[in-house]
């Protein structure tokens, strides 16, 4: 049963749904290679790089989760997911304590991809072009791009590189409940994301709402908007409508085309929160930053926050926010510290600006009760988990899973879910804790 595969180390169940994955783990320099040249063909971008991709991040995940570090290719024999090319970067780990064409891979050209890829919005083939003008840095992309469009997007790049601490995630969570909860008594918030798979650092802030009441979500995320840029705390950011109709729990078609996650209303923006907050260590009760999976957070610092809270509420006018509006204040402060300065300010500049905030990367996403635990799944991840536990339900179980439910095709009937344990038994699996989908 699940069990012995657990213990035994030369077998794994096939699929990473039925393992856990956890963040720690003993084969650190295989996976690390396998990544690079996971990372490396999804860069690339030509045909068949993206099976090559899944390919490498599979066997990636197969060896986090063998329970012990693995010291010869025996050990490899009834492991599945481990191909013919993996094995050879394997072995030749084993025997030289690195892989040659893991080395040569991380060449300039990787570099100079890596490092444009981490803008936000530019995916490997805007950074292509922008190799094949000649450029490898970001100044020479910024001297490149000048409009003002740019100014803005240069003058956040610096924040949004470096990486969001679970404290500011706390923070933002506490900000954004005061105000969800001043407009909905009642209302869920969770952390998703990395951040509750275990991670202290991560790429952007995701927090997933519901109302356990049918319908009550309904217009909340426009007002909780409002009531946060009043605030002023909200650089820019673009409100999705829902765009959910029951047909998608069966067809998703459309939507693995778009490369789009779901069909929930959600925003997607940069908010401002203080500098101080990921400088003072939040107070954790537990002791253990694993907690904030399973109940929600309550030990953390309160910061005193910077504006104080003017909203009125005009919930049906929502506009997009301005960030241009937002760049003229930081523009205006820039002019105000450089007095007599006659020249334009560089992006550089504006970035190294002396503020007492940083731009980071939120999502608000919104859900119906009915559909949350399929999300809270989903938009746990992580990314490669997702894959394979929706490639489990269809292949095994002939049951379409996505973040707003699970289809049995068979049978013709959705399965619905109170709790995130209630998910996994529906796809008939252990359950996993969030910090063990670490695949
Ligand atoms: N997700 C997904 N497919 C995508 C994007 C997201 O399945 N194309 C899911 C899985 C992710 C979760 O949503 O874990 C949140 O997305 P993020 O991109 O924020 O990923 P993480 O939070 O896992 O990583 P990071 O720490 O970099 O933010
Ligand atoms: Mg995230």
């Amino acid at each position: 049963g699940n069990d012995s595969n657990r213990r035994n180390p030369f077998i794994l169940p096939e699929y990473a749904c039925q393992r856990a994955t956890c963040l720690k783990h003993y084969n650190h320099k295989f996976t690390r290679a396998l990544e690079i040249l996971q990372n490396h063909a999804e860069l690339r971008d030509n045909e068949h790089d993206s099976s090559r991709a899944l390919a490498f991040r599979r066997a990636s995940c197969v060896l986090k989760s063998l329970p012990f570090p693995l010291t010869s290719m025996s050990q490899l024999k009834k492991l599945t997911n481990i191909g013919d090319h993996c094995k050879r970067v394997i072995q030749e780990i084993l025997e030289d304590g690195e892989c040659s064409e893991v080395t040569k891979l991380q060449d300039d050209w990787f570099h100079k991809m890596v490092v444009f890829t981490s803008i936000f919005g530019i995916g490997s083939a805007t950074a292509k072009k922008w190799i094949e003008k000649g450029w490898s840095t970001i100044k020479e992309a910024q001297e490149g791009h000048i409009s003002s469009d740019w100014r803005v997007k240069w003058a956040f790049h610096s924040d949004l590189n470096t990486p969001v601490k679970l404290q500011e995630a706390q923070y933002i969570q506490q900000i954004v409940r005061k105000e969800a909860e001043t407009i909905l008594p009642g209302i869920i918030l969770q952390i998703t994301g990395g951040f509750r798979r275990g991670k202290e650092e991560g790429h952007d802030i995701d927090i997933l709402m519901t109302h356990p009441e049918d319908g009550k979500e309904v217009g909340f995320l426009a007002r909780l908007l409002h009531r946060l840029q009043n605030k002023g705390i909200i650089l820019c950011g673009n409100l999705e409508k829902s765009t959910y109709s029951d047909d998608m729990l069966t067809l998703d078609s459309k939507l693995s085309a778009k490369g789009q996650l779901d069909h929930f209303e959600k925003w997607l923006g940069i908010i401002k929160i203080p500098q101080s907050c990921s400088e003072t260590p939040a107070r954790d009760d537990s002791g253990s930053l694993s907690n904030i999976g399973s109940c929600d957070h309550k030990g953390i610092n309160s910061v005193a926050h910077p504006t104080s809270n003017t909203a009125s509420e005009q919930p049906l006018n929502y506009q997009p926010f301005n960030l241009h509006e937002s760049f003229e204040d930081l523009e205006s402060k820039a002019k105000k510290q450089k007095l007599g300065t006659e020249n334009e300010l560089s992006p550089m500049e504006l970035a190294k600006l002396d503020r007492n905030w940083i731009a980071r990367r939120v999502d608000l996403i919104v859900s119906p009760y009915n559909q949350y635990f399929y999300a809270l799944v989903g938009w746990t991840g992580n990314k490669q988990f997702n894959r394979d536990i929706r490639t489990y339900a269809q292949k095994e179980l002939g049951m379409k899973l996505s973040s707003h439910g699970l289809y049995d095709l068979n049978k013709n009937c959705a399965l619905p879910a109170r709790s995130e344990k209630e998910v996994f038994e529906n796809l008939k699996l252990q359950y996993l804790e969030p910090w063990e989908r670490n695949c």
